[in-house]
């Protein structure tokens, strides 16, 4: 009896409503296309994604963490019927073998709830409490990014514009770095439809950013511009960018906005004048009252900082936002005068999605 009961409770039920047809939830669950866009821990991607919904196929994914760990999922399809229930066998290793979740099966059941769906998701036995607790928190995050729900007739991946190249001065700071960064952070595959001059004036490229300026944002035909707009949109899907509940929400929209309306017009007029305009008699006069405001905006966000690590306890689509704002001030040295601020960026930029952010930027430079 007492193993029975140690038995339940080593299984996990997870239940979870969407706001989607069953048909297209089961989609979201048996293909590759969709299930590289949630599945996994935040901060995972899955590199390989193997899956049929054959009874008797063995399926596999790579996982891969933020910092590089890979571990392995795989097992065989022992039911799909089409598109109420899956079943599978589940067993986690690392890539040399060693075994991380001993052999596990899962079943996830769809049941209609009107428009909506219900989805039943149940994983046992496992093998320790520790694998029961990870699988929990696991699958919390992964069902929390089900946001690539497939729509009809969708299947494209997100695409972002970005230039093919820019002065030194500017690689590292194009405003694509704030959308890839957040991409990142969620796990979220992205390709990049690199733009030159020739294309920025273009009617087409027009019509998905008016101002003929990069980035632009594409997802299954919703069309984004403005990067403060697009983070947004990807953070309000993103634990890792968004606090669950609403104040911390709001706090963090707040901290987005602040870094775009009160600190990125004096990084930008300095940017400008130092590295558009050097040496004119007009810039010169004008420069010294842009710096006096940087100074004084840069010395609130210190004392707003004080002992915190992060603009609201933690971080948030508001931290990515400034930390890309404070980089726009990387040609003075304005930011030496202010150790606080300097470290908080250096913090932020510390992460490994800021990492692949940065260097994709720089990658498709070249
Ligand atoms: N407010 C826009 C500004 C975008 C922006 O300034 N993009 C620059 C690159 S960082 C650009 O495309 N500049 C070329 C141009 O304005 O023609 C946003 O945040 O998305």
């Amino acid at each position: 009896m007492q193993a029975e009961a140690e038995n339940q409770e080593r299984v996990l039920v997870i239940t979870r409503v969407f706001d989607a047809p069953r048909a297209l939830v089961f989609k979201c669950w048996t293909e590759p296309q969709h299930l590289v866009r949630w599945w996994g821990p935040n901060g995972y991607t899955t590199p390989v994604c193997e899956v049929s919904v054959k009874v008797g196929d063995p399926y596999r994914f790579l996982m891969r963490a933020a910092d590089g760990r890979e571990v392995l999922w795989r097992g065989v399809i022992r039911e799909a019927i089409e598109p109420e229930r899956i079943v599978w066998t589940c067993t986690v290793h690392q890539t040399d073998g060693t075994l991380v979740s001993s052999e596990t099966v899962l079943t996830v059941t769809l049941e209609e709830q009107g428009a909506k769906t219900k989805l039943t998701l149940r994983q046992g036995v496992f093998d320790s409490d520790e694998n029961h607790k990870a699988h929990e928190s696991g699958w919390s995050e992964a069902l929390a990014r089900i946001w690539c729900l497939p729509r009809e007739g969708c299947n494209s991946m997100i695409t972002i514009s970005a230039f093919k190249m820019v002065p030194p001065f500017a690689q590292g700071v194009v405003r694509d770095l704030r959308v890839r960064w957040a991409l990142e952070e969620a796990g979220l595959p992205y390709k990049t439809k690199l733009i030159d001059p020739t294309i920025q004036g273009t009617a087409e490229y027009r019509a998905l950013q008016p101002f003929g300026q990069v980035p632009i944002y594409e997802e299954d035909g919703l069309k984004l511009f403005e990067s403060g707009s697009i983070l947004l949109h990807i953070a309000s899907r993103c634990p890792e960018l968004m606090p669950a509940d609403e104040a911390g929400r709001a706090r963090a929209t707040t901290w987005v906005f602040a870094a775009l309306n009160s600190i990125e017009p004096f990084a930008q007029q300095l940017a400008a004048l130092d590295l558009f305009y050097p040496g004119k008699e007009w810039a010169k006069g004008y420069r010294p009252e842009v710096e006096r405001m940087a100074k004084q905006r840069l010395a609130e966000l210190a004392a707003w900082l004080g002992d915190r690590e992060y603009l609201e306890g933690r971080f948030t689509a508001g931290d990515l936002m400034m930390t890309t704002v404070l980089r726009i001030f990387r040609h003075t040295n304005l930011l030496d005068g202010r150790p606080k601020v300097k470290a908080y960026k250096e913090r932020c930029e510390a992460r490994p999605a800021f990492k692949r952010a940065l260097d994709a930027q720089m990658t498709d430079f070249k």
